[in-house]
């Protein structure tokens, strides 16, 4: 509990930063191409202009960025402040790549890094792969590491698409880049199988822009950002895996689809434990996880559309689990996601590590952030400080009202503020029907009549709204004490894999992995540590 941070938002420097290089003869021109630098990604990635043209790199997003050429020839490592730019002309015709330095590799293989394309020339991907090389089947072949393959990332570098990487007891101290399409990754051991960043690799195993990889039966830890990073593809499943002290997120997937989470652990990330953001429709499902001891238990920002999170349990975590919308991520608003027959528990823990977004959600279990049309139903929500669910409006660059959001049938007790509440004004066509609940804000929020009959146009108690902006002003006015998630507990061992060795018969790449999941939506069970509660 050492970690002292000090917040400078809203601290505004006004730079701007004109970077000329080659001749800088001529900038008369004051038209511009637009690139957006969110978290974290470059938006698009790939410009196009012609000789002499202007690009503007205006910082949307709430996290650190800057823009340095991969050959370092121009660019500059100075951030960007939120909500201000860089521009830099290119006058000679030619492909410029680029990174920023706190997201990508300097290479820019990998993570937040883009290419202007000045001119008429082509513009190649930096996988060998393409979209079509996805395979849907195992191909038989075995990667073992260390015994042939001395690192993780030398095996996954000599795949083809539908191999196994298979390794063996051991901790490996590196970062693996995945570029190969439909490969497995699998531990031997899942307690005993650890990718361990040692507080300067990024991620544990990145999977940038290939589609349909498994990764299953191991551990990351100690990394910089995440523990298991999917970004940008289509298909691919975790299961079994274990994420604990990694600087950002446990296991995150973003600008992704087809997804599946299962059976896996996180802890002791600043941001949540587990997160899918900017997808619709996801069709993704996060199924029998726990997450613990998290900033958050559960973020998805602008996410939605055949998400659903079932049957984990959320604990202990500074706040539990929060869909919510940002300007600062493609997509918005969040909505369509199914929160159902999860335990979500005791999530007001002070010495979680947390950033700022996630401190102000202390002591919630579920809180909607300017969402849409989630379903939050059959849960077991106890022992929260603040709200067990609390449906609200976001304020980001813009007003985003929660609307046509249902809570349902859930068991929501020992709520210090009241067990449900909605909050914020605008917000249409929330209903909260059949939950077994002592108090809500506003009183009497819950009727007996349907769902749709249910609408509360402005009788929204705005007081969760007030606390929480108080709290984020006091956030921003001074520092905060939070944990440290370099020197959070250790998990103890969780269950492996059904046998991890018989690989001739369980190896299936990630193609249309969330239709083919074996899982009854209409029968979701409620984890065991939530059964108690139910008499
Ligand atoms: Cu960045």
């Amino acid at each position: 509990m050492n970690s002292l941070k000090k917040i400078t938002l809203g601290f505004a420097i006004f730079i701007i930063s004109v970077v000329f290089f080659s001749s800088c003869d001529d900038s008369s021109t004051s038209a511009y191409t637009g690139v957006r630098m969110i978290d974290n990604t470059f938006s698009p990635p790939v410009v196009r202009v012609h000789e002499g043209g202007m690009v503007r790199f205006y910082n949307a997003g709430n996290n650190p960025h800057n823009v340095v050429a991969t050959d370092e020839s121009w660019g500059d490592y100075e951030d960007v402040p939120k909500n201000d730019y860089l521009d830099v002309n290119f006058q000679t015709e030619g492909l410029y790549k680029y990174i920023c330095s706190y997201h990508a590799t300097p290479e820019g293989d990998w993570g937040m890094a883009g290419s202007v394309v000045v001119g008429d020339i082509d513009y190649h991907e930096y996988t060998n792969f393409t979209k079509n090389d996805a395979v849907k089947d195992f191909s038989g072949a075995v990667r073992y590491v260390p015994n042939v393959y001395e690192t993780i990332q030398d095996a996954v570098d000599a795949t083809n698409p539908g191999d196994l990487v298979l390794i063996d007891k051991g901790i490996y101290y590196e970062e693996v880049v995945v570029r190969t399409p439909s490969i497995t990754i699998r531990g031997v051991d899942r307690n005993n199988v650890i990718i361990d960043g040692e507080f300067e690799k990024a991620n544990g195993i990145i999977v940038a822009g290939v589609d349909g990889v498994v990764v299953e039966n191991i551990t990351a830890r100690n990394a910089l950002l995440n523990g298991f990073y999917f970004a940008t593809v289509e298909g691919y499943r975790a299961s079994y895996v274990t994420a604990y002290n990694n600087g950002d997120y446990g296991i995150y997937g973003f600008d992704s689809v087809d997804g599946v989470i299962d059976h896996s652990y996180a802890s002791g990330s600043p941001d949540a434990g587990f997160y899918i953001g900017q997808c619709y429709p996801c069709n993704t499902v996060i199924n029998n996880v726990i997450s613990e001891n998290n900033g958050l238990g559960y973020s998805g920002t602008n996410s939605g559309g055949d998400l659903y999170i079932v049957s984990s349990i959320f604990r202990n975590n500074m706040g539990g689990i929060a869909p919510n919308t940002l300007d600062s991520e493609l997509l918005p608003p969040e909505r369509e996601s199914f929160i159902i027959g999860n335990h979500i528990e005791n999530n007001n823990n002070i010495k979680a590590p947390a950033w700022p977004n996630q401190y102000i959600t202390l002591g919630n279990g579920i809180i909607i952030a300017g969402g849409n049309n989630n379903l939050i139903k059959n849960n077991v929500i106890n022992d929260h400080g603040v709200f067990g669910v609390v449906v609200t409006a976001a304020f980001d660059d813009n007003y985003w009202p929660a609307h046509g959001n249902i809570v349902q049938d859930n068991l929501i007790i020992n709520s210090k503020k009241a067990d449900i509440a909605l909050s914020g004004i605008s917000n249409l066509g929330n209903c909260f029907k059949g939950n077994t609940i002592q108090t809500s804000f506003p009183p009497g929020i819950q009727t007996s009549g349907e769902c749709g009959d249910n609408i509360f146009s402005r009788g929204s108690d705005l007081s969760g709204l007030w606390s929480s902006i108080a709290r984020i002003v006091y956030v921003n006015q001074g520092s905060f004490e939070v944990g440290d998630w370099r020197t959070m507990p250790e998990p103890g061992p969780q269950p492996n894999m059904p046998s991890p060795n018989s690989y001739f018969s369980n190896v299936v790449p990630a193609i249309d992995v969330f239709k083919n999941y074996e899982i009854d939506y209409t029968n979701i069970k409620l984890p065991e540590t939530a059964e108690k509660y139910l008499n």
